[in-house]
């Protein structure tokens, strides 16, 4: 397994992302550290909600479609971005191998706790291939991807939702000076729809994503030495109808002082007062596929589950 962020990096970026973002109005936190060990847990556990449509759903498309994905791209190496447990990506690489092209898996993911157990267990699953677990930021370290050719990016579950537009242009268009011409990018994007389903998926009855949205406060707190009283915040999740994005928020239920030593910075939260931890956007073929182009992809391929709930794009550099 190959460290490209070492604890140091993650320690100064989560720092530079606290002070950056708890000291404007309104307040804001990078979703990504919500990843530590228990967070990727629970995000495991959120994908298995009656509510959190999504992961069923793009499994739906994976299992009906990865053949043929298998059988466009004829990838030597599959690159996945956000792997987390990589568990959807097996229906790919059982693909991919059947294909006899697969020489190499590299997932990639913030989450060392979840890398090391994907990598352990898909390299006990498939000892044909070689596996290379990477821990980084997909946001920002695309310049270190493994070099090759017939390599297939996959960014899966819908995690290009939680990057800004100008972000996902970023990201994108970095992704594509990445590759080479003809390469492939296997991108899922859960779409815009009702928001009495959109909702509910991000406010489940159980209280899961409401643990999961507070975890960023014990991340901080353990990190950064941090007072931060999770039981203080309430969960919100919200259809924002003009972004076409869900937005979930913490509100602190008091006013509040929070201590943050790390930083030297004390951080008043009025009762009330909401600090956004992310975004999820919600996307429409049509816009998905003028933003590929914009980065230099062209969309070769478009499938949905059954219900039209969710996309898969397959685009190629
Ligand atoms: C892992 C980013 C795809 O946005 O649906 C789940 C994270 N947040 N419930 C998503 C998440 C709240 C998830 N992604």
């Amino acid at each position: 397994m190959l460290t490209l962020i070492d604890d140091r990096d993650l320690a100064r970026t989560l720092r530079a992302d606290v002070l950056a973002g708890l000291t404007v109005t309104p307040k804001w936190l990078p979703p990504r550290w919500f990843y530590d060990a228990r967070g990727s847990e629970l995000f495991e556990e959120i994908t298995r909600l009656p509510e959190y449509y999504p992961t069923r759903a793009e499994r739906a498309v994976l299992a009906g479609h990865a053949p043929a994905i298998a059988r466009i791209t004829e990838a030597k190496c599959l690159v996945e971005l956000g792997s987390g447990s990589s568990e959807k990506t097996r229906l790919l690489l059982d693909a991919m191998l059947r294909r006899g092209t697969l020489g190499s898996f590299v997932p990639l993911d913030v989450s060392a706790s979840a890398l090391t157990a994907a990598v352990g267990e898909l390299t006990a699953a498939y000892p044909e291939l070689t596996v290379t677990g990477v821990v980084g930021d997909f946001a920002r370290h695309l310049a270190y991807l493994p070099e090759g050719d017939s390599r297939v990016v996959a960014f899966l579950g819908g995690t290009i939702g939680n990057l800004t537009p100008p972000e996902r242009t970023a990201f994108l268009t970095a992704l594509r000076g990445a590759l080479h011409e003809g390469e492939w990018l296997l991108l899922g994007a859960d779409l815009v729809k009702d928001p009495a389903v959109l909702v509910p998926a991000y406010d489940d009855a159980a209280g899961v994503t409401a643990e999961f949205n507070r975890n960023v406060l014990r991340v901080i707190n353990r990190e950064l030495g941090a007072d931060f009283d999770p039981a203080a915040f309430e969960h919100v999740a919200l259809w924002d109808a003009g972004h076409e994005w869900i937005e979930m928020r913490l509100r602190s239920s008091r006013d509040q002082v929070v201590r943050i030593p790390e930083l030297d910075l004390t951080v008043p939260f009025a009762a009330g007062e909401e600090m956004r931890t992310e975004i999820s956007a919600k996307f429409r073929r049509a816009g998905l596929a003028a933003e590929l182009a914009a980065a230099g992809f062209t969309l070769r391929h478009w499938w949905t589950d059954p219900d039209g709930r969710f996309g898969v794009a397959l685009a190629q550099a």
